[in-house]
């Protein structure tokens, strides 16, 4: 059984829409803590973090904005993520995505601190492979990946810790890249599987290749889902809505492999933005996700509608 610690990221300034900060009282809303202790987790609801001072950094891309405080979230997350690490499995609850800024560098500088290899999953629509200096939206929440995998060009952002390699990146249902970043993926070894990859393969086979990386590796894997991995039909409260995106059962044969690998050692829930949901439903089939990445089995379910 895990101890499962919530961390409320109530952030949206990596993004322009408001609504994102309603984020982490959206799951507890929708039951996020009662789902987990149903399956036999202990549970330490933290509350929400808050940024650390606002600083004055710029940027010679006039098109970013809110720099200073996404550096502030980034610093404070960091912080939270490496001290919740030893204790057990931090649940981060955004927020945008650019709280990954500041949760992998935790991470990242926890496992370099035990010395265990980190990997990193990527459940996404997006590839957020920007850096500050590439960016044409100047929203940072498109450019977390990048960091962690430590593309340059993130200055004034303190150095990523230890920058995980590409080879330990793993992206899934990616189905929008910027040419930028096209560009520079290209030179790294990080596995996309788009959804081209998941119509022609489903989901099963190149997960299992991934998850079967880190059991070899005896890794710590971080998964960061977006809401924007799910089709828009299912999950509406996201501001980048993009068509194409993963069924119902195949989000949750995403998380019932995780589970299965026993793998998981950290987790970010992030982009939704309870002001565009369709009561509710969007905040509890993330729950739902959560519970089948932490034990759910389909063949103990109680068919719940929403
Ligand atoms: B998300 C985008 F231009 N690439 O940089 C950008 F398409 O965290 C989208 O995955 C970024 O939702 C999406 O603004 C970031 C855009
Ligand atoms: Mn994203
Ligand atoms: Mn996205
Ligand atoms: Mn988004």
């Amino acid at each position: 059984m895990t101890n499962c610690i919530l961390i409320g990221a109530p952030m949206d300034e990596g993004q322009r829409r408001a609504g994102c900060l309603m984020g982490p009282a959206a799951y507890r809303v929708a039951g996020l803590a009662e789902v987990l202790r149903a399956l036999g987790h202990t549970v330490e609801d933290q509350g929400d973090a808050t940024p650390a001072a606002l600083g004055e950094e710029t940027h010679a891309n006039e098109a970013i904005h809110h720099l200073p405080e996404v550096i502030g979230w980034t610093n404070a997350l960091a912080a939270a993520a490496r001290d919740a690490m030893p204790r057990g499995m931090p649940i981060f609850l955004g927020g945008d995505h650019a709280l990954a800024l500041g949760t992998l560098s935790g991470v990242a500088a926890h496992a370099k601190a035990v010395g265990r290899p980190l990997f990193v999953i990527w459940l996404d629509a997006h590839s957020d492979f920007h850096t500050p200096a590439t960016t044409t939206s100047g929203n940072l929440h498109g450019t977390p990946m990048a960091y962690a995998a430590g593309r340059a060009g993130f200055a004034p952002f303190p150095d990523f810790p230890a920058p995980v390699p590409g080879e330990n990146i793993c992206m899934f249902g990616i189905r929008s890249v910027d040419p930028a970043e096209h560009a520079m993926l290209e030179e790294t070894e990080i596995t996309v599987n788009d959804m081209r990859v998941l119509d022609e393969r489903g989901i099963a086979a190149p997960l299992k290749e991934f998850l079967d990386q880190v059991q070899a590796a005896d890794g710590m894997l971080h998964v960061s889902l977006d809401v924007d991995f799910l089709d828009p039909s299912i999950a509406p409260a996201v501001g980048t809505t993009v068509p194409g995106g993963t069924t119902f059962r195949e989000a949750h044969l995403v998380c019932e492999m995780l589970h299965e690998s026993g793998r998981v050692t950290s987790l970010d829930l992030v982009e939704l933005n309870p002001f565009l949901d369709d009561r509710g439903r969007t905040a509890k089939l993330m729950v739902d996700l959560v519970g089948s990445m932490m034990g759910q089995k389909v063949f103990d379910r109680r068919t719940r509608s929403y």
